[in-house]
């Protein structure tokens, strides 16, 4: 079944309105600006005229309405569903913004907009064999580009060096750019989950947390290794090692069936127990043309795991003052068990 197919079978309205880029990617292969009109008769790409040529393309079989002038998106969109006798109308009402969403209601008068709700992001969830291939291409480069700038980083090196020379050999090895904003910590910085990389140099004894992802296809990759400078305290290592083992039990967890509630408690209950309150976050999350999607691996998810899934393990331990450390591999779940998309080392190394 096409992504399209999936998304007609499960549209519980006459017509769907669809802006998101990477729904748009998702639906029909276009990578321009624009939005879908999608229903049981019609497909309708509505973009103007700098992608004229991209529709014809990338998506051959799809129709082409020209925004114009008198002819806005709205002015278009209207047009489609009243021809097509369209009594309710989806759209990404987390997505539109409050005036984007005011402008179809307003043309669109007698029509009811439906909130599309989570349906894309739920049939994302399961990948296909090309989208997997995209990710785990991603994910090569990205674990390459790791192991290849590891003996050219160094103490004395900020942050953003270490940030730069990352995403600069990514690019080298094939990536269309970054899969999200790098995260490079240092030292203290490592105590922040989502630390900014800083003009911050790097000393002896500090641990180095790198969290970065490649793009292929629009498909994204995400992992995560902390390393060590000179000689790393005994503090540190034993937080590195109670991570590392955290991980290994995650991913351990990880099999079709599985509840992803369960998984996180596996991981979390090991670092709880030793660094009370150092976890904060979940275990994991879904990936694919979004870095962050569907399924999650929380204390709170109701999901269990299915073939076709990709999802990352990512525990870590933060201590104000001390650092800390993030170690994450992004898997694809099979009907077996699960490949790692990461093949990059995980022992302490300490530069
Ligand atoms: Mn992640």
């Amino acid at each position: 079944m096409t992504h399209l197919e999936a998304f007609l079978n499960a549209m519980q309205a006459d017509a769907a309105l669809v802006h998101r880029p990477e729904n748009l990617r998702w639906l029909a292969g276009y990578t321009g600006e624009g939005c879908l009109f999608i229903s049981a008769k019609r497909r309708v790409i509505l973009t103007d005229f700098r992608y004229l040529e991209e529709v014809r393309i990338q998506a051959p079989d799809w129709e082409l309405e020209q925004v114009s002038g008198e002819a806005t998106y709205p002015a278009l969109a209207a047009k489609l569903a009243r021809a097509e006798g369209a009594k309710q109308l989806l759209v990404e009402t987390d997505h539109l913004t409050y005036d984007a969403y005011q402008g179809f209601a307003k043309a669109m008068e007698g029509i009811d907009l439906q909130p599309m709700g989570g349906m894309p992001e739920k049939l994302r969830e399961i990948k296909d064999e090309s989208e997997l291939d995209s990710i785990r291409r991603a994910a090569k480069i990205a674990s390459d580009a790791f192991v290849n700038i590891l003996p050219r980083i160094h103490t004395g090196m900020t942050e953003r060096q270490v940030q730069r020379m990352l995403e600069f050999e990514m690019l080298e090895l094939g990536s269309e750019g970054v899969a999200f904003d790098t995260i490079a910590a240092s030292g203290p910085n490592g105590a922040l989950p989502h630390a900014q990389p800083s003009d911050r140099v790097i000393e002896s004894g500090e641990l180095l947390t790198l969290d970065f992802g490649a793009t292929v296809n629009g498909y994204r990759s995400d992992m995560t290794r902390t390393v060590g400078f000179g000689r790393v305290s005994d503090a540190l290592r034993a937080v590195y090692e109670t991570v590392r083992v955290a991980q290994q039990l995650g991913l351990d967890a990880v099999a079709p069936g599985k509840s992803c509630r369960e998984i996180d408690r596996v991981a979390r209950e090991y670092i709880d127990a030793r660094y009370p309150n150092a976890f904060g976050h979940s275990l994991g999350h879904g990936v694919g043309l979004f870095i962050h999607e569907q399924p999650r691996l929380s204390m709170n998810s109701t999901d269990v795991l299915v073939p076709g899934n990709v999802v990352t393990v990512e525990p870590g331990v933060y201590i104000p003052g001390l650092g800390g450390c993030r170690i994450e591999d992004t898997v694809i779940v099979t009907e077996g068990g699960i490949i790692n998309t990461v093949d990059a080392p995980k022992q302490l190394i300490e530069l």
